[in-house]
């Protein structure tokens, strides 16, 4: 069976605070029927598509801080676009906030799933390298509490038969972090979904606003090559609450270049066509972990947090 199909970013364009979820998903179903003329048979959201970038401020009340979660998906707010996506017979990846009701009391993460065509959820990932700070730190034009507003995810970095592949997710920051990418690669991964918020502007490190675009294509490519996957990028992009967000949406090959590019920091459908065979070009030689690689040399890797 072939494993060639288009695959697509839905970029987002700004999500301002007041945006209802009703007119986001409204966007996103302008997307899916984009996806739909051209054939998509995947579609990366970002990450927490459905609303702000909400850890950019300071919350006292957790009722204002829990209207952004969702306490199940679907739901109302999304139906339609579950019901778009089966229809168009398209799978997509879709982040969101997740609160659950435990024994322990509330639990909040911020969670990536995949759907396949038929609407069914195929895989669920909480967001396990949470940037940013917990305390409130006003002396700064934004936060970034996302240590503060959610709990580290708890389901590893699970790997799905999906599209007649393996498919996994990282969100945001887990894709600067090697270690993250190379869990879903020793699992033979060939396609990460990797949805993002990424601000220009980063306050500890000024000199680096510059960099952020070549610093999110650096980590998206490197990924990529050096674990023999597809890994398609999705922004939530542009200006949001005060603060300009990256876009950059792409999908990357196995070979680690850049099939498709976003032009704009606006809603966008960044598609191209991938041969999922064409992974193993990249994992039966140059990356063939099974000749080359020499975990007994690695333990350092797991031996603590460095400095
Ligand atoms: N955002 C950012 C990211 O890793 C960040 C955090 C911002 C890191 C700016 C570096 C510079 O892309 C999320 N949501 O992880």
């Amino acid at each position: 069976m072939s494993r060639r199909f288009v695959a697509a970013a839905a970029q987002l364009g700004p999500i301002q605070r007041e945006d209802s979820r009703a007119s986001v998903v409204a966007r996103m179903l302008a997307l899916v029927e984009q996806a739909r003329r051209r054939d998509v048979r995947f579609l990366v959201f970002p990450e927490l598509a459905l609303t702000t970038f909400f850890p950019r401020w300071y919350f006292e009340r957790e009722e204002e801080l829990d209207a952004f979660y969702e306490r199940a998906i679907p739901n109302a707010d999304v139906a339609p676009l579950f019901e778009a996506a089966k229809a168009a017979g398209i799978g997509f990846h879709l982040g969101y906030a997740e609160l659950s009701e435990t024994g322990a009391g509330v639990v909040r993460h911020n969670t990536a799933i995949l759907v396949s065509p038929d609407g069914e959820i195929a895989l669920k990932y909480r967001k396990v390298h949470l940037p940013g700070h917990r305390e409130h730190e006003p002396q700064f034009p934004f936060q970034h509490l996302e240590k503060r507003y959610f709990t580290r995810g708890d389901l590893g970095f699970p790997v799905a038969d999906f599209l007649g592949g393996k498919a996994g997710i990282l969100i945001c920051n887990d894709r600067r972090w090697p270690e993250a990418f190379r869990c879903l690669g020793l699992q033979g991964v060939e396609l990460v979904a990797i949805g993002y918020n990424t601000p220009q502007h980063y306050p500890r490190a000024p000199e680096h606003d510059r960099l952020q675009d070549f610093h999110n294509h650096l980590s998206l490519q490197a990924g990529a090559y050096q674990n023999g996957t597809y890994v398609i990028g999705a922004a939530k992009a542009g200006l949001e609450g005060g603060c300009e967000l990256i876009g950059g949406s792409c999908v990357v090959a196995p070979t680690g270049e850049l099939l498709a590019v976003a032009a704009t920091r606006g809603d966008e459908l960044v598609a191209a066509e991938i041969d999922l065979d064409r992974c193993a070009e990249i994992k039966a030689n140059i990356f063939n972990f099974k000749l080359h690689r020499q975990p007994q040399e690695y333990g350092r890797l797991v031996e603590g947090t460095g400095q």
